[in-house]
This record gives C-alpha cells, sequence and structure tokens, in this order.
C-alpha cells in the first residue's frame, strides 16, 4: 500500500483546474472552504455542496486545509468560546459528510510567511524565499514596531538598514504586502494599521500562555473529534522561530512533545510539514517521523535551502537540505504500519516553464507541483521496490 497522493486545491476560484489535478495524477483533494468567516461554523449543505464537486471530477476531497483557528481563541479574548463551540460544529459537520482529516494552524496573526515570492533560482524558475535583512528592514524601518531593534544583533540591524535604503518605493510596497497581505490559505489580510493592531493583542502573551491556550483549545475540541472518528492534525509554524516579537509553539520536537503530553488522544495529531520545521537544522526530520508517527496523519513533502545568514528559500523536492530519500523511507515504513494509507501533498513548487507567463498562486502553481509529486512518487515506487525485494 503506498501512500496517498493529495493535491491542494483552493475551490472553484483555483486557476489549477480539478481536470488538471487528475493528469498530475493525485487521487485525493485537500481542500478548504475559504468562502466561510473564521470562526464560523461550515455548515453541512456548503461541505456536501463542495464534495459533490471534487467527487464529480473523479476525486475525493479527504483532507480539510483548514478550518482556521480564530485569533480570539489563540489571544483567549472576546466571544472566544463561541468560536470554540463553532469549531466543534464544524468538525462534527465534517464527520457527517465523510471527512475525517483536519488540519490547522496555531500561529499568530500571520500563517506563513515569506520576503519574495518570485526568487529566481539558477535554472530561472522561481521560487518563494524569506531573506531576513528584507524582514528585519520590515519590522524596523516600516512597520516600526516598538522595541524591534531589540530582537536584532546590531549586525543584522546593520544590514537590515543597508537593504531597506537600497529598496525603491516600489520594492518596499512589495515587500509589505508580501509579508501582510496574506498568502494563499491564510484566510487573514491587513493594512499596516489593521496588523499593528493584531500584533498587539498579544502583548502579554508570551510562548508559555499561547501554549496554555492551544492545550485549552484541545482539550475543548479533541473529545469532539475522538467521537466523531476526525484526526485532527497541527500544522508546523512557517517559519519554526518567532517574529516580530510573536510567540511560537510548534517548532521543534519538543514543541510537538508537548502538546501530546499536554493531550495523549491520536485525535491529537501532527500535519508533519518538512518545509516548515525543515528550516531548523536542530529538528532530525526522519527520527521526528518515528518519534510522532501514530500521530502522523497528513504530510506536506517539500525543502528548504538555508544559508549561513538565516536565510532560506524553497528548493527543488528532492534538494536542499531535507534528506527527502531517509524522510521517504521512514514514511513507508509508517505507512506500512496502517489500516489506511497516510495522504501527503507535494507542497508548493517552483512556477516554471508555462506557468511562468500566468498569474498563479505564490508557491501552488500546477508545473511546479506536478514535477514535485512526479519525483516524491518516483522515489516512494523506487524505496518500495527495493525494500520488497531485499525482503524476498
Ligand atoms: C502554506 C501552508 C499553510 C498551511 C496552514 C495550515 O503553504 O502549508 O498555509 O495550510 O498553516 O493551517
Amino acid at each position: 500500500m503506498s501512500l496517498l497522493q493529495s493535491w491542494r486545491w483552493f475551490g472553484p476560484n483555483d486557476p489549477v483546474s480539478l481536470q488538471d489535478i487528475r493528469q498530475a495524477g493525485a487521487t485525493d483533494i485537500v481542500t478548504a472552504l475559504h468562502h466561510i468567516p473564521n470562526g464560523e461554523v461550515w455548515p453541512v449543505e456548503e461541505i456536501r455542496k463542495r464534495k459533490a464537486e471534487v467527487e464529480q471530477a473523479g476525486l475525493v476531497w479527504s483532507v480539510v486545509e483548514s478550518v482556521p483557528v480564530h485569533e480570539s481563541i489563540k489571544t483567549q479574548t472576546g466571544n472566544f468560546k463561541t468560536c470554540i463551540e463553532n469549531y466543534r460544529q464544524s468538525i462534527r459537520n465534517l464527520a457527517d459528510c465523510g471527512i475525517y482529516t483536519v488540519t490547522y494552524n496555531f500561529m499568530p496573526v500571520l500563517d506563513w510567511t515569506r520576503t519574495d515570492l518570485s526568487y529566481t533560482v539558477a535554472d530561472g524558475s522561481r521560487a518563494l524565499r524569506f531573506e531576513k535583512a528584507a524582514f528585519i528592514a520590515f519590522d524596523v524601518y516600516m512597520l516600526r514596531r516598538k522595541n524591534a531593534e531589540k530582537d536584532y544583533t546590531v549586525q543584522e540591524l546593520e544590514r537590515a538598514g543597508q537593504r531597506f535604503d537600497g529598496m525603491s518605493g516600489e520594492e518596499k510596497l512589495l515587500l509589505q504586502r508580501n509579508i501582510i497581505a496574506g498568502l494563499p490559505g491564510s484566510e487573514e489580510s491587513f493594512t499596516l494599521g489593521q496588523f499593528q493592531q493584531a500584533l498587539d493583542a498579544y502583548a502579554g502573551i508570551d510562548a508559555d500562555k499561547l501554549r496554555q491556550h492551544l492545550v485549552y483549545f484541545l482539550q475543548e475540541i479533541i473529545p469532539v473529534a475522538e467521537e466523531a472518528g476526525v484526526k485532527m492534525v497541527i500544522h508546523p509554524d512557517d517559519p519554526p522561530f518567532s517574529i516580530l516579537g510573536l510567540p511560537r509553539v510548534v517548532s521543534t520536537a519538543a514543541d510537538v512533545e508537548a502538546l501530546v503530553e499536554a493531550v495523549p488522544s491520536l485525535s491529537n495529531g501532527l500535519c508533519f510539514c518538512t518545509g516548515s520545521f525543515g528550516v531548523r537544522p536542530d529538528n532530525n526530520l526522519p527520527e521526528m517521523i518515528k518519534q510522532f508517527g501514530e500521530r502522523i496523519n497528513f504530510v506536506h513533502l517539500r525543502s528548504t535551502q538555508r544559508d549561513a545568514d538565516g536565510n532560506f528559500y524553497e528548493a527543488n523536492h528532492l534538494e536542499g537540505d531535507v534528506d527527502m530519500y531517509a524522510v521517504m523511507k521512514e514514511l513507508i515504513i509508517l505507512n506500512s504500519k496502517r489500516a489506511h494509507p497516510i495522504p501527503f501533498r507535494p507542497d508548493h513548487g517552483h512556477q516554471m516553464l508555462d506557468d511562468l507567463h500566468k498569474v498563479t498562486n505564490p508557491g501552488y502553481s500546477a508545473i511546479g507541483r506536478l514535477r514535485g509529486l512526479a519525483e516524491l512518487r518516483g522515489l516512494e515506487m523506487g524505496i518500495e521496490m527495493s525494500m520488497s525485494s531485499k525482503a524476498k
């Protein structure tokens, strides 16, 4: 039994169609009801409608990514209890429609963050990149966050200052847009003023407090997930370190361990994203698969390339810092112990070939992911075959 090959689809407005996805060879769809406002219940009729659309194309909607967690739940303010109750109802409704894997994250304010959505790599394709100097320039000189300088070294500030001075007005605006206007899949988008307000909501919340809020949320929703047969899978922080003075609680193996200890139910699961965890050299990915295997119910396969200055860009799926061979081998072993195959999706991809001339969702163009999926399925088949021939 091989891993399940899935593909993220952003719904009817996605420039990549369900037919395209079938031709890429994926069998399963990962999607969300992006039109339902954050914090509200996902109604059964809406879930059914989306499911039927996917099935008409000969595909299966097997994973939700994501049912977003409202900011009020993360800060425990305002009507967060109602938002949690709504979340529980969405879990029940999804299960009623036969969808049993639900992805979410607990990153404050921003979902994933990059500074450059069009970084040209050596072969001419475009990748997503996180450049530290540009990010600090945004934080200190554009957002002018109070006391931001304290988070950086003198050398980092100097480099960021030079970077900022060298940028045109247009480049500054683009940088701001890349960081706060909302990348695909993040349900929030801000102006600079709104953004500062959103950050202010975390003034008294350090990592311990945020972790307490996450554990509280889990204690409230996991019993419902268990009853409904749903696996909740948390996506790690991207990038997996603190940004803009915000706390982070899902960046390392120790972070995951703390969550497992607090809420041991197997419905408290993990979306194992090699691209996010892999940015930290201290995250040993194959070891993490062994350690948390029983709660890995969804996988994002992607690689990043770090440099000595703290920058990283998204490499081709089989290149970069992630040892994809070792990761895939562990996943195959894990999958062989399961009654149902674990879904993975090729996460992000370079903008390349024809897609360079199209408007695409950053990271989610068709051809780069098609390449990623093709390489990953070949890698899986090769490892599987060599493992079974050894066994013979
Ligand atoms: C980025 C994605 C994330 C992910 C959410 C999960 O490409 O992996 O936006 O969907 O963090 O809740």
